[in-house]
């Protein structure tokens, strides 16, 4: 065949030039058929090592480009999902001891920086009124103030000191003795689902609270949030809390302006049952459009919720305005009186110098304090620790 005498000459003079044979035909047969094998071989392995640098090519410039996944952003995960929602984070997060210490600034300057001056003036007999005074002053509440001179008296008497620096160490311990007397976290595993109702006078920030907590359980503790729009007196109220709800991820509750409170409530925690939530907020007016008593409101609202789902509402808390100084006192005993509170918080500790006041809230109600706002951050509501209070309270700067 033509082709055959072709392709054997062509193999011999290929051969030829790599000097394994003479150059001319005859080509042993192995080598005719082996030459176009190995070629074909050859051609494979260069396809395939060209289709490998092409891939690792691309998927280095795909990883160039891509964001990092979920897992390996770490911390950056919570800030992406914070500015998501609108809410300002800091860079770097603060320890909860620094942030307690930067929301309780102003009270700590005018409380320390006072005890600093009435220590350093090594004043005689009249150290003890001054103090007592000096408490009075930082809205420790009469009673406890009274009580508290007394104790550190006592206590420098047996010592027999007036040492600067023995009396803070006795101020703060009596101070955190006192604040642990009304420590209490929340249980919100207690009950499925945990019903939480939300009380107090208008603008003390029950909302702000509200959202902050919900925005704490759901995306920091993974918990299914309803949040329930019971304050119907405002048009913006429901709003408000709607933005607050989106924010957190939580679902929402609510009817128009004008809708009967209590109608709300019992829709929200059927709503609960039906949707399996682990927990239920429900917000309330701090004011109302019509002749019904606030009181009376709200032990509406409780009833019918706990016509629901006996046992609920798990916790009635409170929430005081800390700039407020002794009128929430005031406030809370009214609020004791008709309902039961379960549990306080104290809002805008941040924004007084009355900070001293979760001594006397905590100490002259006989109420948990749960929570403290120390600031409108979502961040800025804390568990209530007495510890990193009392030592807020009294570190120099
Ligand atoms: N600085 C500071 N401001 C706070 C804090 N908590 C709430 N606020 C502010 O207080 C104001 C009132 O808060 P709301 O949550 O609307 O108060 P509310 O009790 O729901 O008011 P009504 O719905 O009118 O009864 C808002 O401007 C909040 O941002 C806090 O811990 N620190
Ligand atoms: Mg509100």
């Amino acid at each position: 065949m033509e082709w055959l005498a072709r392709y054997e000459e062509l193999i011999a003079y290929l051969l030829g030039l790599l000097g394994v044979a003479g150059g001319q035909p005859p080509v042993p047969a192995p080598i005719l058929y082996m030459v176009p094998l190995v070629a074909l071989l050859l051609l494979f392995l260069s396809i395939r090592l060209a289709a490998r640098s092409w891939a690792s090519r691309k998927k280095r410039a795909v990883s160039e480009t891509a964001p990092q996944p979920a897992a390996e952003r770490g911390g950056e995960a919570a800030a992406a999902a914070a500015s998501e929602a609108g809410v300002a984070v800091e860079a770097a997060p603060l320890s909860v001891l620094e942030r307690m210490r930067a929301g309780l600034a102003k009270t700590r300057g005018a409380f320390a920086g006072r005890l600093d001056e009435l220590l350093g003036s090594g004043r005689g007999e009249s150290l003890w009124e001054d103090l007592e005074e000096l408490l009075i002053g930082a809205d420790i509440g009469m009673k406890t103030a009274l009580e508290l001179r007394q104790s550190v008296q006592q206590r420098c008497d047996r010592e027999q000191s007036r040492e600067p620096a023995l009396l803070r160490r006795a101020l703060m311990e009596e101070i955190e003795a006192r604040l642990r007397c009304c420590q209490a976290p929340l249980d919100f595993g207690a009950a499925a689902p945990f019903v939480l109702m939300v009380i107090g006078v208008n603008g003390v920030g029950k909302t702000t609270t509200i959202g902050k907590l919900a925005w704490q359980l759901a995306r920091q503790e993974g918990k299914k949030v309803l949040v329930g729009a019971c304050d119907t007196f405002r048009a913006a109220a429901a709003e408000q809390l709607g933005v607050w709800a989106q924010r957190a991820g939580a679902e929402f509750v609510g009817q128009g302006p004008g809708a009967d409170p209590a109608g709300v409530a019992f829709d929200a925690v059927k709503a609960a049952l039906a949707r399996r939530s682990d927990v239920v907020i429900l917000d309330t007016a701090g004011r109302l459009h019509t002749k019904v008593n606030l009181m009376e409101e709200v032990k509406k609202i409780r009833r019918v919720v706990g016509r629901e789902i006996p046992g609920a509402p798990h916790e009635t808390l409170l929430v005081l305005d800390a700039t407020l100084g002794q009128n929430s006192l005031v406030q809370a005993r009214l609020f004791k009186e008709a309902v039961d509170v379960s549990g306080l918080v104290l809002t805008k500790l941040d924004g007084t110098a009355r900070g001293g006041m979760a001594v006397a809230v905590g100490t002259e109600l006989g109420i948990p304090v749960r929570y403290v706002g120390i600031g409108e951050k979502v961040e800025d509501l804390r568990p209530f620790d007495p510890h990193s209070f009392a030592q807020a309270l009294f570190e120099r700067p």
